[in-house]
């Protein structure tokens, strides 16, 4: 059967130039597909700035880089993995890819708009990475470009800031896209509570970037004018409240960190019911949780200013908050280790990634807690036990929910199977690297480490050395991971429609999908997860009726 990578529909008329019908083409797959080759190319780039840094901070002193070298280098690996990286992430490219698929249509409901959503985040790509040779440099203020440092600073942050509102717009439309096809391109007879958790925890990440990114947008706007016309804003000197733009920021930021973790919980909720062959526990509760985990969301971001100077009731009100937001998030554990219980399970590549990351997200949820308890957080704020904390939240929880979510929908979206031993071992490194690597800077933390700095006391130099040796596993880890989605695509066993047993809708077309997806509009009488004995129990025909 002829695939999406034969063809294509484009947005100027039909072209016969192969990379014209890559560039113009306003086919989901093929646009998830751009989407994923910019992003993990960016994501190495931010490994090694990484790296980079994880050398340096090899021995106390100064080793191989300049002290302003170093604050830029945090700065370029903190916006590129946050803008450029995990925020767009998994929406933009599994999402895409996936979404339309599983609601039996044919994209999403705005072709021609997902195709301005890429490019305008190509734009926000090249303005971010012009920094890097324009001005003085890349900005160095850190991903959270705080006033009035960021006003009065000599490094190049115009280019990142306006990166970051262009980027925004993308992230808007994207959330438009998704919201406007999940209600309207449902097939016949799938209800809300008969989509896939995947749909649901998209869902969730649409709203928030309708109503969060405006904020942060319009924040870094009044910076941008605040640096350019020197209009006192958040600059003190002249009259502004540094404060205020604190709270603008992580208005938006602290829910775009569920524009992270949601799309990956709902991975988290499609691997594992496949995985053990059973339906999910707690289904209703799991949609619920993320639309509730979205909304208490928006109330909480004054944790990250404990330290500023607000009043004790506001503080006491955010810390209060804080720990309520742990509730929907400690249903969707509940749910996922009952689902575990009992069930047979199969410990492939996909659902090693998942268990992986439901421990480190664990110990991430937690130490988050501990940050925001606020006697705890005036200890350790701006220490390196944050900088641990939402390590093992976001790369240990959601990049292995990434991955994992690659490795699982690799035959679909290439009709060929990876190596599966290599999959394990390169699973296995990263899962002890990454703990090597990270868990030693809680007690580095703890012990009093700030972050953000390019130097430390000698006290703390074996935690430093020991999370040297985690961050080369972590290397070697992707590394592998590459070689072996390559060597799948060149050799690769063929995958057929279904290798794992899936039960939703993406499984039941051909790998990887022909170009509509669907030649029928499929009829949904059947909930997302049913198993019988261990088997998928849903059975379609050809014109995807249910076979009884
Ligand atoms: C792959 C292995 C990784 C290593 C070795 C690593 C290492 C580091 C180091 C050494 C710092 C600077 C700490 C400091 O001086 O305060 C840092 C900061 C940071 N990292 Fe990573 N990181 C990795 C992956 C990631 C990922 C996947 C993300 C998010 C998607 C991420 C997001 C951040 C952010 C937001 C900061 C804070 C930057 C700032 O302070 O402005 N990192 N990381
Ligand atoms: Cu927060």
């Amino acid at each position: 059967m002829r695939s999406f990578y034969h063809d294509t529909h484009t947005v100027f008329g039909s072209h016969k130039n192969q990379v014209l019908r890559w560039v113009f083409s306003i086919d989901h797959k093929r646009i998830a597909l751009l989407y994923m080759g910019v992003m993990f190319s960016l994501f190495f780039l931010a490994v090694s700035a990484a790296l980079t840094m994880r050398m340096e901070l090899f021995s106390p002193g100064s080793q191989y880089i300049a002290p302003q070298t170093y604050n830029q280098l945090f700065t370029f690996h903190g916006v590129t993995m946050i803008f450029l990286f995990i925020i767009p992430g998994i929406s933009a490219t599994l999402g895409n890819f996936i979404l339309p698929l599983m609601l039996g249509a044919r994209d999403l409901s705005f072709p021609r708009l997902n195709l301005l959503s890429w490019w305008l985040y190509l734009l926000g790509v090249v303005m971010a990475l012009s920094s890097l040779v324009t001005g003085h440099g890349f900005a160095d203020t850190g991903w959270t470009f705080y006033a009035p440092y960021s006003i009065r600073t000599d490094a190049q942050v115009l280019t990142s800031l306006s990166a970051a509102f262009i980027l925004g717009l993308s992230s808007i439309l994207t959330g438009l896209n998704f919201v406007v096809t999940i209600h309207r391109l449902r097939a016949p007879g799938m209800t809300f509570f008969k989509m896939p958790l995947f749909v649901w925890g998209l869902y969730a990440t649409a709203w928030i970037q309708i109503l969060a990114t405006p904020v942060v947008g319009i924040t870094l706007l009044l910076v941008i004018l605040e640096r350019t016309f020197g209009v006192g804003i958040f600059d003190p000197s002249k009259g502004g409240d540094p404060i205020l733009y604190e709270h603008l920021f992580w208005i938006y930021s602290h829910p775009a960190v569920y524009l992270m973790i949601l799309p990956g919980f709902g991975i988290v909720s499609e691997v594992l019911p496949v995985f053990t062959r059973r339906t999910i526990f707690g289904y209703r509760s799991i949609a619920i949780s993320s639309a509730s985990i979205a909304g208490i969301g928006y109330l909480v971001w004054g944790h990250h200013m404990f330290t500023s100077g607000m009043s004790d009731t506001a503080r006491v009100i955010f810390s209060f908050l804080t720990f309520m937001v742990a509730i929907p998030t400690g249903v969707k554990i509940f749910d996922w280790v009952a689902t575990l219980y009992k069930g047979s399970i199969i410990l492939a590549t996909p659902m090693l990634w998942i268990l992986g990351s439901i421990i480190n997200f664990i110990i991430g949820g937690l130490t988050g807690l501990t940050l925001g308890a606020l006697g705890a957080d005036i200890h350790l704020h701006d220490t390196y036990f944050v900088v641990a904390h939402f390590h093992y939240t976001i790369l240990g929880g959601v990049v292995f929910m990434f991955i994992g979510g690659l490795h699982y929908w690799y035959p679909k979206i290439t009709g060929k199977l990876y190596d599966e031993l290599r999959g394990k071992i390169a699973f296995g490194l990263m899962f002890i690297g990454f703990n090597i690597l990270w868990f030693p800077m809680f007690l580095a933390g703890f012990l009093g480490n700030p972050r953000r700095y390019f130097d430390y006391l000698p006290t703390f130099t074996p935690f430093h050395q020991v999370a040297a040796l985690g961050a080369v596993l972590v290397a070697i880890s992707l590394l592998i991971i590459l070689f072996n989605f390559y060597k799948g695509l060149k050799n690769g066993k063929i995958s057929g429609s279904n290798p794992w047993g899936g039960t939703t809708l993406e499984w039941h077309i051909p790998s990887p999908p022909p170009l509509e997806n669907f030649s029928n509009v499929p009829y949904v009488d059947f909930e997302p997860y049913e198993y019988e004995e261990g088997e998928p129990a849903v059975h379609l025909d050809e014109n995807f009726r249910r076979v009884k």
